[in-house]
């Protein structure tokens, strides 16, 4: 299985929406640069930036479902593209986010599952994006949900766990133990500053946690290759 420690992600153009890119940033060519420049592992792209802008310069990871801001219901993703087409388009792997504890988890967990055995057959790596969500979900980010996502992630067959940081080192290292041998990437979240940004990134690599899947405190930063080399030497030296 590659390894996979750094991930730059880049579907916020459909999860988070217009107004978090400048006139930079909105560009995926802007973005795969960085990916490449900035040594990433993978680049994580929906369907259509994957088949409009995707050079083969990285590693591909193609997300396979997604859902916008504008939709304000019980959390559900469903699949909108399929395992065949990330490998025709080059990926190496798969992303699925599973809204654990939503009223649709048990649709989304299903799609999961045969992604989980395409991916297999076709020899791709999965990443399962677990983020506890929806009205029965009151504490998201809490120790214990986060870490029953990532328990959820390694029984669904996930190579790697994407979870949010649920507040604390120790609070990660329940989490990094739940998930096994699922690998444990942490996203980045929005855009915060420096100083803040580096805690979280030390507090990540002190829990054990594999690595990060992360985009807007990247690409959004004045210089995205000084905090990407940054990153590469915290988490492979
Ligand atoms: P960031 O590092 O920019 O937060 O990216 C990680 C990520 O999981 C993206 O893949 C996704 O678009 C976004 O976070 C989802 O954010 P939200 O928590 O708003 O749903």
């Amino acid at each position: 299985m590659e390894q996979l420690r750094l991930i730059l992600a880049y579907d916020q153009g459909m999860e988070v929406g217009p107004t978090t890119f400048d006139d930079d940033n909105l560009d995926p060519n802007y973005i795969l640069k960085i990916a490449k420049d900035g040594k990433f592992d993978a680049v994580a792209l929906g369907k259509g930036i994957a088949e409009k802008y995707y050079n083969g310069e990285v590693p591909l990871i193609v997300k396979l479902n997604g859902k916008t801001k504008l939709y304000k219901g019980e959390p559900i993703s469903r699949q909108l593209a399929s395992v065949k087409e990330a490998k025709d388009l080059g990926a190496i792997g798969v992303g699925y986010t599973v809204y654990v504890g939503s009223e649709y988890e048990s649709a989304m967990m299903a799609e999961f599952g045969k992604i989980e055995q395409e991916a297999e057959e076709l020899g791709l790596v999965v990443i399962a994006w677990m983020y506890p969500r929806g009205k029965n979900v009151p504490e998201p980010n809490s120790p214990e949900t986060v870490a029953y996502a990532a328990r959820v992630g390694l029984e669904l067959g996930a190579d790697y766990v994407k979870i949010k940081y649920p507040g604390s080192v120790e609070a990660l290292e329940w989490a990094v133990k739940n998930a096994g041998k699922s690998k444990v990437l942490v996203s980045g979240g929005e855009k915060t500053d420096d100083e803040e940004f580096w805690e979280l990134v030390d507090s990540i690599k002190k829990a054990g946690a594999h690595g990060m899947a992360i985009g807007r405190n990247v690409w959004k930063a004045k210089d995205p290759l000084e905090v990407s080399k940054k990153l590469r030497k915290m988490f492979y030296e």
